[in-house]
């Protein structure tokens, strides 16, 4: 954009003005929303679907679209179990509701601004008051805060008509609060009467107007008497849009348009202007605004930044809303899923040239196996409240490095398998070398992916991740289990057996809890309870691995089996007995209830994975 120069150009004709309002344009919570939409296309494919317009713009409506996004009405629309984005405007509690009937995975882009109003109501409601929400009959913010709370619980006041038409006795406790994007001016008027009329209210301890609005507001209230043309660039269902148009009016402006984009703006309207002001609503992408700029430019207007505030707020990123109440079938599915996803979008070769080693780390960690491991990262760090991404992130790790001990346990020098998840292991299928090289890259990317911040954007829990996963594979870990498998004591007794089973199996599925406790930074008492949880898990997961190595039907778990007889491993069936082992291990997944009972509900599909490890064929 060109810079003011004096007041004539060279011809000594008098310059004509753009005089651009600042701030102008996108707010952190639009961004946000967007973001959440870009970033859910990105990490779990198209389609993802977003209720209503995710902010009231129908150029990003179209570009979201153009990118595989699918807008509904309505969430009887989404198939179910879909991953599904809620606008920046917030939801009535009856979607949500529907979201989880629905097993819908939730993306709530509800601006934290809009959810501060939430959360006001909610309060003024409890506390006994009539709440009085001066804003836009029919729009969907006032919608969606109107459904925070049961029908009659709220007026809504979009003028002082409608307050002086309201029935209600002087001496009611009221509360008022503000839509986001109402006009500042008109909610002080409104303000200032209820405070006139009720004798008892509650009004927001801070404006509920957000600083976007209001910072817009007041930098084309102050060049707006200086234009002679005002242009907002905005979509004409934007509400902000709407009061930005009158804010100019309102200051003095008699010229003012709404244009969505450059080609709506009507060059004869503009033929006599020498001063035209411009704006954008909160909603109103960069681009249309630079478009709009560049006619006006073009109509021989030379652009002006006028001084304003500058905006800093950030907010923190959406979060998937867990899913509450699928079954552990469809939970492992979905987790299963997003698991491959992940890894395989981590394993696709960036120059796109086949690489050997590539190939067989693929082969070694995608297309197969129950990701029980990560499952149960997932579940945990889920019921604890921590980031679903970050969980399926470091699930994804956990997994590599399972993926590996597969590899380098059925290697000739090993366990010797020619069979794994249902096909040939990869060294049948490659060559040992490559097994072997395979399985130590599968390692460090296993460490890598910990130690990247999106395992956790705090650097000392992400040590703490990779500090554990070494302790737990290391010299007392998951490397002496083996050591001890390969070279059992002569007459192993059920002690030593346990031990080396917990070794070889339960330390790692207790790093994928202790992983959940420490992305979600839990308490110490509930760390305890969850690692004792995982101890017994582990050792139940064993013992059945052990049954079904004597009773298990080769086809559907996917190896090699009676291996144990055969090698005069003794196991955990020589020591208790078949039925004193399936015994044993159904005991140790009941006891596991008493550790996760102060979860109650939350720690339902937890339970179930005890029972499933128990009662498994594969
Ligand atoms: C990691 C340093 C380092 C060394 C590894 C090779 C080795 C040392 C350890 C082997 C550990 C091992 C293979 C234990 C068996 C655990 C077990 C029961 C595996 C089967 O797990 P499932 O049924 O398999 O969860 P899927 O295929 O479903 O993932």
């Amino acid at each position: 954009m060109s810079e003011a120069t004096g007041g004539c150009d060279r011809s000594g004709a008098a310059r004509k003005r753009l005089l651009l309002a600042n701030p102008r344009g996108f707010c952190a919570g639009v961004e946000r929303a967007i973001a959440a939409v870009e970033r859910a296309l990105e990490e779990y494919g198209p389609p993802v679907y977003v209720r209503r317009h995710i902010v009231h713009n129908q150029g990003v409506v179209d570009a979201l679209a153009a990118k595989g996004a699918v807008f509904v009405r309505e969430l009887a629309e989404v198939p179910q179990g879909a991953v599904t984005v809620l606008s920046a405007h917030g939801v009535p509690q009856a979607v949500l509701r529907e979201a989880a009937e629905r097993q819908l995975r939730t993306l709530d882009t509800t601006c934290p601004l809009v959810a501060k109003v939430h959360g006001e109501v909610v309060d003024h409601y409890h506390a006994g008051r009539h709440i009085l929400l001066i804003g836009h009959q029919g729009h969907p913010e006032i919608v969606g805060t109107l459904g925070q709370v049961p029908r009659g619980a709220i007026s809504v006041i979009g003028s002082l008509e409608d307050l002086a038409a309201l029935s209600l006795p002087a001496n009611t406790s009221v509360a008022f609060a503000v839509q986001t994007t109402f006009s500042v001016q008109d909610s002080a008027g409104i303000g200032a009467a209820i405070l006139a009329r009720f004798a008892d209210v509650a009004a927001p301890r801070s404006s509920d107007i957000c600083y976007a609005t209001t910072n817009r507001q007041a930098a084309i209230e102050a060049i707006a008497a200086q234009a002679d043309r005002i242009v907002v660039v905005g979509d004409r269902l934007s509400s902000n849009a709407k009061r930005l148009t009158e804010v100019a009016r309102a200051a003095g402006c008699a010229e003012v348009a709404l244009v969505d984009d450059a080609a709506a703006l009507d060059p004869q309207w503009l033929d006599a202007a020498r001063i035209v002001g411009l704006t954008a609503a909160a909603s109103t992408p960069p681009d249309a605004v630079n478009a709009v700029c560049e006619r006006l430019e073009a109509l021989g207007f030379v652009a002006e930044e006028s001084e304003g505030r500058r905006e800093t707020a950030e907010f923190r990123p959406v979060a998937m809303t867990p899913i509450g109440e699928l079954s552990l079938p469809e939970r492992m599915e979905t987790v299963r899923r997003d698991i491959e996803r992940c890894l395989d979008k981590i394993l696709r070769q960036a120059d796109g040239r086949p690489s050997r080693l590539n190939e067989a780390m693929r082969y070694a960690v995608l297309g197969g196996g129950k990701r029980m491991r990560g499952l149960l990262t997932v579940l945990v760090a889920e019921m604890l409240g921590a980031d679903y991404r970050q969980a399926v992130w470091v699930a994804s790790a956990v997994e590599c490095l399972h993926a590996q001990s597969l590899v380098h346990d059925d290697l000739p020098c090993m366990d010797d398998d020619d069979y794994r998840r249902g096909k040939p292991s990869l060294h049948r299928r490659f060559d040992e070398a490559t097994a072997v090289l395979a399985g130590d890259a599968l390692l460090a990317l296993a460490f890598e992916m910990l130690a990247d911040d999106k395992a956790h954007p705090d650097g000392s829990v992400r040590a703490r991740l990779v500090l554990a996963l070494a302790r737990t594979i290391g010299k007392d870990g998951l490397a002496l289990g083996q050591m001890m498998d390969l070279y059992p004591p002569p007459d192993a007794t059920a002690d030593e057996i346990a031990r080396c089973e917990d070794l070889k199996t339960g330390v790692l599925l207790g790093y994928c809890v202790e992983a959940g406790t420490l992305l979600a930074g839990c308490d110490d008492e509930d760390r305890r309870k969850l690692i004792r949880f995982s101890e017994k898990l582990g050792l139940a997961f064993q013992i059945r691995d052990d049954i079904l190595d004597r009773i298990g039907d080769e086809s559907e778990v996917g190896k090699r089996l009676r291996k144990d007889r055969q090698s005069g491993r003794r196991t955990a069936v020589d020591a208790w007995g078949l039925d004193g082992a399936r015994d044993h291990s159904i005991r140790l997944a009941a006891s596991c209830r008493d550790e996760l009972a102060s979860f109650g509900q939350r720690a339902r599909l937890l339970q179930q994975v005890a029972d499933f490890a128990v009662t498994r064929m594969h």
